[in-house]
C-alpha cells in the first residue's frame, strides 16, 4: 500500500543519505572504482530478487544512482523501506 508523504519523510530519518523526491526515494553509492560499483550492484541484484522487489538504476563508472518505488503501487511503499535497508547493509559490509 502507498505511503502518504508524512509517512515517508518520517521512515526517512531512520536511514541515512536516502531523499524522497518525484514519487520515489533516492540515492547515489560512489565506490572507488567501477569494479567495486559493479560488485555492489551484483550483490543488490540477488537481494532484489530474494525480495522480488526491483531498483530503478542507473551507474556511471564509480557511481550508482538508485530510485525505488512500487510500481504497482503508483509510489513508495514499504517494499521499498525494506529494499533500501538491505542495500545500505550490502553497502556497509562492502
Ligand atoms: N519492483 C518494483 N520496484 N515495483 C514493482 O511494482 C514490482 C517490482 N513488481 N518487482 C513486481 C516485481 C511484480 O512485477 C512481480 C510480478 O511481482
Amino acid at each position: 500500500m502507498k505511503l502518504t508523504e508524512a509517512e515517508i519523510i518520517s521512515k526517512l530519518e531512520t536511514i541515512e543519505g536516502w531523499e524522497y523526491e518525484d514519487n520515489a526515494i533516492h540515492t547515489s553509492l560512489e565506490f572507488e572504482n567501477f569494479k567495486d560499483a559493479f560488485s555492489a550492484m551484483s550483490r543488490i541484484a540477488f537481494e532484489a530478487e530474494a525480495l522480488n522487489h526491483h531498483p530503478d538504476w542507473s551507474n556511471v563508472y564509480n557511481v550508482i544512482d538508485i530510485s525505488l518505488s512500487t510500481h504497482d503501487a503508483g509510489g513508495v511503499t514499504e517494499k521499498d523501506f525494506a529494499l533500501a535497508r538491505a542495500i545500505d547493509t550490502i553497502v556497509e559490509e562492502e
